[in-house]
C-alpha cells in the first residue's frame, strides 16, 4: 500500500502534510497539481473528480481518500503511531490543536488564492502587502505568546504546531512581513529547519518547484 499526496510546491497546507509524512518517516508519492495562474489544474474536472473541494492537499492511502490538512494529519496520527506529533497528555494535546487551528482557520484562509481572486474580481480591489501582513500579525501576536522557550513551539519535541508554523512563516517571509516581534516563533522555525524532515518538505525541494 502506498501513500499518495496531491500537492503543489507552494501550497502551505500541503507543506504541513509533507512535513508530517517526513517526520513520521513515511514514504509517499507526490502528485503535483498546479495552482499556477493559467494552469489551475485544481479547478479542472480531472482533479475535481478526486477532490470536489478543488483544493490541495489531498491524500490517498489504500481505502482512505481525504482532503483538509488537519483531517489528513489526524488520520496519519491515528494510522501511523510509531512517531507521534500530538502529545499524549492534556492539556498540551489540546494546546497543540489550538495553535494549529489559529494558523489553519484564522490566518491561512484570509490569504488564500481564491479569496484574493474573489476580492479582485468582485470588488475591483487588489489586496496589498498590508492585507497580507495584517492577518499574519493578528495571528502571530497570539502565537508568540503561546510558543514555548523552545527549541520547538511546544518544548523539546516536534508537534503538529511546528508543521503548521513553518509553512506559514515561509509565506510571511515570501511576502516580506517583518518578523522581529516574534523571536520565539522565528527560533522554533530555525530549529525545525535544521532537521532534514523539514528541509525536504520545503517548497523548493518539490518535484514541481519552479525557478
Ligand atoms: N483548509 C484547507 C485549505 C486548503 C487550501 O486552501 N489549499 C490551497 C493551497 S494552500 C488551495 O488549494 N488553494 C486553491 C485556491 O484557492 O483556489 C486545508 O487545510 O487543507
Amino acid at each position: 500500500m502506498s501513500i499518495r499526496l496531491y500537492s503543489y510546491w507552494r501550497s502551505s497546507a500541503a507543506y504541513r502534510v509533507r512535513i508530517a509524512l517526513n517526520v513520521k518517516g513515511l514514504e509517499f508519492e507526490t502528485v503535483p497539481v498546479s495552482l499556477a495562474p493559467g494552469e489551475s489544474e485544481h479547478r479542472k474536472d480531472a482533479y475535481r473528480a478526486i477532490n470536489p473541494q478543488m483544493l490541495v492537499p489531498f491524500l490517498e492511502d489504500g481505502d482512505v481518500a481525504i482532503g483538509q490538512s488537519m483531517a489528513i494529519l489526524e488520520y496519519l496520527e491515528e494510522a501511523y503511531t510509531e512517531v507521534t506529533l500530538l502529545p499524549d497528555q492534556q492539556p498540551l494535546r489540546s494546546q497543540v490543536r489550538v495553535f494549529c487551528n489559529m494558523v489553519a482557520c484564522d490566518i491561512h484562509p484570509l490569504l488564500n488564492l481564491r479569496v484574493l481572486n474573489y476580492i479582485k474580481t468582485e470588488f475591483d480591489v487588489v489586496p496589498t502587502a498590508d492585507w497580507y501582513s495584517h492577518w499574519i500579525h493578528e495571528g502571530f501576536k497570539a502565537a508568540e505568546i503561546l510558543c514555548s522557550d523552545g527549541p520547538f513551539v511546544f518544548g523539546d519535541k516536534v508537534t503538529l504546531a511546528d508543521a503548521f508554523l513553518v509553512p506559514q512563516m515561509y509565506n510571511a517571509r515570501r511576502f516580506k512581513v517583518p518578523l522581529e516581534d516574534y523571536p520565539k516563533l522565528v527560533a522554533a522555525v530555525e530549529n525545525c529547519n535544521e532537521m532534514p524532515a523539514f528541509r525536504s518538505a520545503a517548497p523548493e525541494q518539490q518535484p514541481d518547484a519552479v525557478g
